[in-house]
């Protein structure tokens, strides 16, 4: 069991609905938060403990939820080409052996450190390869490891299912509270029918959370549901097929019964798809830079309450920094007021996030995981505090997972 700790901050963000922020807020938790609240309750009830006070400038919040990277893609600088989907999906078919190649131990590791002292305290890795397991086991995040399920080739597809189920095994051998093994299904236009079926049966059996990449482009969705567009013309030339072998929709129906469940970008979803992903109890992880640089568009977040914010991984952006992503999307949105805005990204990229994951981290609640991070920023006016978390450049002074001091 943790020892109990009793911190104050100038700022407590508790990344609830409501956004509430306690100004000379107090915290105390083991592994888990026991209580918090504002000088004048918790100074009277916790009358002989000493609260350490994090500074004149501190804010201490909950720990931010990534929950969706692929790690063993990172070697790519300007390998893959960039501005269109279909020739960044051309450009990993040509390099992703030299890509995957290049890739150790060591930048699998790096990469799960310099997360990790950005301020994310959980990640939803898919790995494509199992090269980043071992790291992601032995790493102090929190990990969901997402194993991927991709390929169309009939002839291949009981390869492909064994080596899908003996990484699983593996993954399933390591399971910890930190280390939760996990499904991704690549995408509608990647991976067949049968291989996605046996996969989520397993995925059913075992009750394990579930991830897959949805209407990411508009060559995509061409694709799916005209047969038609530059993504036909690719899978012509390199697959020889001239229809997709399922529907966007179909791709939907397939996750019935799925009960930790996200759909990634969904950029191009209909208002019903987001409707049917909604009544699946679905999340969606938006990852807006990944999305600009592969020549998506820009979802929607407004007057959505399942929307997590994501990085993706280096193979679509220049960086894993939460806080990176968090001031692009407060740049990149529309039509929401400024400080309305910063709040909801934060709620997406803690609660949500973690909500995503089916974690009860994310939020400063009693009962919940004292994942938490503490940070000291400018802040004047409590009506800009969450744009200044997001606008300031900060260094993370500490970090907690399940309380225990990790920086
Ligand atoms: O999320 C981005 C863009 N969309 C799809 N896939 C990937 C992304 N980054 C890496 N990938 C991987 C994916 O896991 O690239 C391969 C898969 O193994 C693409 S399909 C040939
Ligand atoms: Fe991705």
């Amino acid at each position: 069991m943790e020892k109990i700790r009793y911190l104050k901050s100038s700022w407590l963000v508790l990344c609830d609905k409501n956004f509430t922020i306690i100004k000379d807020g107090f915290v105390v938790f083991d592994d888990k938060i026991i209580d918090f609240g504002d000088q004048n309750r918790l100074q009277k009830l916790y009358k002989s403990k000493k609260f350490v006070h994090l500074g004149a400038n501190s804010v201490l919040m909950p720990g931010l939820v990534n929950p969706h990277i692929h790690l063993e893609f990172a070697a790519n600088i300007s390998t893959l080409q960039y501005g269109s989907f279909t020739l960044w999906l051309k450009t990993v078919l040509k390099y992703r052996d030299e890509l995957i190649d290049k890739i150790d131990t060591s930048g699998i590791d790096k990469q799960l450190d310099d997360i990790l002292k950005s301020g994310t305290t959980s990640i939803g890795a898919i790995s494509s390869y199992g090269l980043d397991m071992n790291s992601c086991i032995k790493s102090k995040l929190k990990v969901t490891y997402f194993i991927e399920a991709i390929g169309q080739d009939i002839s291949k597809i009981d390869e492909l299912f064994e080596n899908f189920q003996k990484k699983l095994k593996k993954a399933l051998s390591f399971k910890s509270k930190n280390f939760t093994p996990a499904v991704a299904i690549h995408s509608p236009y990647s991976t067949g029918l049968s291989l996605i079926e046996k996969c989520l049966k397993i995925a059913k059996e075992k009750n394990l959370p579930v991830t897959a990449h949805f209407l990411e482009s508009y060559d995509e969705k061409q694709w799916l549901e005209h047969n038609s567009g530059v993504m036909a013309e690719f899978f012509l030339e390199f697959f020889n097929k001239n229809r997709s072998s399922i529907t966007a929709d179909k791709f939907l129906e397939l996750f019935k019964d799925i009960k930790i469940l996200s759909f990634v970008h969904c950029c191009y979803a209909s208002k019903s798809q987001l409707d049917y992903i909604i009544k699946q109890k679905a999340m969606i992880v938006h990852c807006p830079k990944s999305n600009m640089l592969l020549g998506g568009k820009l979802l929607d977040i407004k007057d959505m309450n399942n929307i997590s914010l994501g990085t993706d991984g280096l193979s679509s952006n220049d960086s894993l920094n939460m806080f990176d992503e968090l001031k692009m999307a407060l740049f990149m949105h529309q039509n929401i007021e400024l400080e309305t805005k910063a709040r909801v990204l934060l709620y997406m990229a803690t609660n949500m996030a973690s909500k995503t994951l089916g974690q009860n981290t994310g939020q400063i609640k009693v009962g919940h995981k004292a994942d938490l991070i503490s940070f000291d920023i400018e802040n004047k006016h409590i009506q800009n505090l969450a744009t200044n978390i997001i606008l300031q450049e900060k260094e993370i002074k500490d970090i907690y997972i399940d309380g225990k001091k990790i920086i």
